[in-house]
């Protein structure tokens, strides 16, 4: 009677809905997948009769067990019973920081053999495919809040070595906002919402982060990145990534490098704007997560090359910062950043619960060839996470099918809640005689973890070294590298926050003792935006005095720093994966509309046909068309480029607010918009008739215009457009 069939869960059928033929290779890609494989073994297909826990067949799960019909339930009902308390059951803790967020399957490689540099077999065998599994997540939010705040992005990647697990647990940031783990507590409680009221949900925008802030002048650069487009990523495929500390690589001889690692995105890194940003959270909350499921699903497989930055140990004080401190970054024009790698997403998970929920990230999951270093908030770190995952999934984490590795655990560990695995023998000790002596100590050395053999000297002491005292010269260095509309873009950002914060002196220091710190145009800027007088506290060489790690002297060349690499004012190469709005109606221009559609899928690019209702409307040559969204129901806000079709239906369109607003909107936020024929018609009712291709806006006669369109959409974003009158 009990028929669970324990197959893969996925019917085929649902991987080969998508639009491109890679779909196809992903099953065969996946097959190949020993993670996948791995899974398997533990996932489910629903299976036909529906049986209890214990496998005991249920005739009527739709009625509890009662005294008469119209009596009370009994005590004896057991099914009820079962079902209710595990129902009751169903949730673990969120996670306390990293709450929000949406992960994927895929595959590493690497280019070549790195073995000169680690003795990694991730890094040094370039046939080897290691099975990855990536969870991306905002910070501060909850779990259910919504994926487009402003926020710091997680970028965690577990890798399945056949050495064991790695997990690179990084940002998409380069740089944090504290230098010693043991702040990290204060942190978190002054961007979380505030405990009286648990307010302000996912958002840094309140009293308590800048109060917080604002005595913590080591934050001043990571605000800086916060504060700009870097906080709102059009798309998790369109941000780097970075594992932040200083790490270590080792080799088969025990030399060992300092590393830094980044992720960077083959499809660029683009953002949103900050208006749009808070408007997607409204239409679509799960903006960032339903874009990398249905891109995996149609094949558009995000991906990323791993880059190194390498450092000899001899080199390691020339910097003029601590490498140790996770507030500064090495700018790629000081040390390139050489690309080893190629990471694929390509299958999404099967179940959100036991893959992206349960799966326990730690800094401390390392493998031969890696290690740390002293940094004090990668130091602390390694408690942390460890601690964490016990408490929110239990002391057998380990043993789940996300978590566990590919290769055999043997230990004397044992028991504990949840317990999985069914340890054979008596011997649970070591060293012991009655098991033979094993599991024993690996014979290989190369095979076994060694810690590298740092010489460590010094005083115990809690304090913090002199070279981690400079706070706002890559700061500074980080306006410079800005463009333009980068650098009102961020101005624009600290206003924002500063006006919804109440207190006036938390708004005085920020000004005065953060601000002005940096860059006297930024401090200006905000000025004149948040009504916050220029006054500077304290003196000059010591600008934060009631901070208690005050700033100690900048660089001497502070003002000049620059590093071109960290700004996003660069064409992309590819339009793949972008949504565009296709604005029609009854009697639209069958010609336009099959020519733009055409166009854009060559390029994978998006088109949606919105109308102003759903099921489909008849074109100019008296064909009905599918319409893929309702107006009301398709926000310019999830798009990221409009085309207005020429035909009867633009008559119409120019009489729409909708349509008006959708057009007025998506110039607004800098988009590309195009107008076919007698599309025009609505550019002209919305007052964008004259703005030219500079700005971003294409007409044409025909379905030409649809050429200009995919350059602009290379160029993602139009900023410097004038917006101040526009009525979105
Ligand atoms: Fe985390 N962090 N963190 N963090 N972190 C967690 O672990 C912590 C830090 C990062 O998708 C927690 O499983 C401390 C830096 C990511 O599951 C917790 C400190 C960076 C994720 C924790 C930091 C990160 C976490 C919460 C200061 C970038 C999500 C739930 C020393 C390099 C991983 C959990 C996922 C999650 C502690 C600072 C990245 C509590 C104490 C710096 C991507 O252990």
């Amino acid at each position: 009677m009990r028929k669970t069939s324990r197959g893969r869960s996925r019917p085929p059928k649902s991987r080969t809905s998508g639009q491109s033929s890679s779909p196809v290779d992903a099953r065969s890609e996946d097959r190949d997948n020993r993670k996948s494989a791995d899974l398997a073994r533990d996932t489910h297909e629903p299976g036909v009769t529906m049986t209890g826990n214990q496998g005991v067949a249920i005739g009527d799960d739709q009625n509890s067990l009662k005294a008469s019909p119209r009596g009370p339930t009994l005590m004896e009902d057991f099914l009820l019973r079962e079902k209710i308390t595990h129902f009751d059951h169903e949730r673990i803790p969120e996670r306390v920081v990293h709450a929000r967020g949406a992960a994927a399957h895929g595959v590493f490689k690497v280019y070549e053999d790195l073995s000169a540099l680690t003795s990694a077999g991730v890094l040094t065998d370039p046939k080897r495919d290691t099975p990855v599994f990536v969870r991306f997540s905002t910070v501060a939010g909850s779990r259910g809040s919504t994926d487009c705040a402003r926020d710091v992005r997680g970028f965690a990647v577990k890798f399945y070595t056949d050495e064991g697990v790695w997990d690179l647990v990084g940002n998409n940031m380069p740089v944090f906002f504290i230098q010693d783990a043991i702040k990290f507590p204060d942190l978190i409680h002054a961007v979380k919402p505030e405990p009286n009221n648990e307010m302000p949900q996912a958002a840094s925008a309140h009293d308590t982060f800048w109060d917080f802030v604002s005595l913590t002048p080591e934050s001043a650069h990571m605000l800086m990145w916060v504060m700009s487009d870097r906080a709102l990523p059009r798309s998790f495929a369109m941000m780097e990534g970075f594992g932040v500390h200083t790490f270590r690589l080792v080799n088969a001889k025990g030399k060992a490098r300092f590393v830094k690692f980044h992720w960077k995105p083959v499809k660029g890194v683009k953002s949103l704007v900050w208006d749009e940003a808070q408007k997607i959270s409204g239409k679509d909350p799960d903006f960032h997560r339903r874009d990398l499921f249905e891109s995996i699903e149609r094949g558009d497989y995000p991906e990323w090359e791993l880059g190194l930055q390498i450092v000899e140990e001899k080199d390691e004080l020339k910097f003029g910062f601590d490498l140790l401190d996770a507030t500064k970054l090495i700018p790629e024009e000081l040390v390139p950043v050489r690309r080893v790698g190629r990471l694929t997403l390509n299958r999404n998970p099967d179940n959100f619960f036991a893959e992206t929920e349960q799966v326990a990230f730690h800094t401390g999951h390392i493998v031969p060839g890696l290690d740390f270093t002293n940094d004090p908030l990668l130091q602390g770190r390694l408690f942390s996470y460890i601690d964490t995952q016990l408490r929110r999934v239990g002391p057998n984490f380990a043993e789940l099918p996300i978590n566990r590795p590919l290769v055999p655990v043997q230990n004397n560990q044992r028991d504990a809640m949840g317990r999985t695995a069914i340890n054979k023998g008596r011997v649970a000790y070591f060293p012991n005689r009655l098991g033979g002596g094993c599991p024993m100590h690996s014979p290989g050395a190369s095979a076994a973890f060694a810690s590298y053999a740092e010489k460590i000297e010094g005083p115990k002491i809690r304090a913090r070294s002199d070279s981690f005292s400079d706070h706002f010269s890559q700061a500074t260095q980080f306006w410079n590298s800005m463009a333009d509309w980068e650098r009102q873009h961020i101005a624009a950002a600290f206003a924002f926050e500063l006006n919804q914060v109440e207190n006036e002196e938390v708004r005085h220091h920020v000004m005065n003792e953060i601000l002005v710190n940096i860059a006297d145009a930024l401090a200006s800027a905000v000025s004149a935006q948040t009504g916050i007088q220029i006054k500077p506290v304290g003196n000059a060489r010591n600008p934060t005095p009631s901070a208690p790690t005050p700033a100690g002297p900048l660089r001497k060349d502070a003002k000049n720093l620059s590093s071109p690499a960290l700004s996003q004012d660069k064409p992309g190469d590819t339009i793949k994966g972008r949504k565009i709005a296709l604005l029609g109606g009854d009697g639209v221009d069958a010609g336009h509309l099959k020519a733009v559609k055409d166009e854009l899928t060559a390029q994978q690019a998006l088109p949606e046909l919105i109308a102003a209702h759903a099921g489909s409307i008849t074109d100019s040559a008296g064909k009905p068309q599918k319409v893929n969204r309702a107006a009301p129901n398709a926000p310019s806000v999830v798009y990221d480029a409009v085309i207005v079709l020429g035909g009867a239906s633009a008559a119409a369109l120019a009489q729409s607010g909708l349509a008006i607003h959708f057009v007025n909107e998506a110039y607004r936020h800098g988009k590309p918009i195009a107008a076919l024929g007698e599309g025009s018609l609505l550019l002209q009712a919305c007052g964008l008739g004259q703005a030219g291709k500079s700005l971003g806006v294409i007409q044409s006669k025909d379905a030409s215009a649809v050429e200009g369109l995919i350059d602009a959409l290379l160029q993602h974003r139009f900023p410097r457009r004038p917006i101040e009158r526009v009525p979105a």
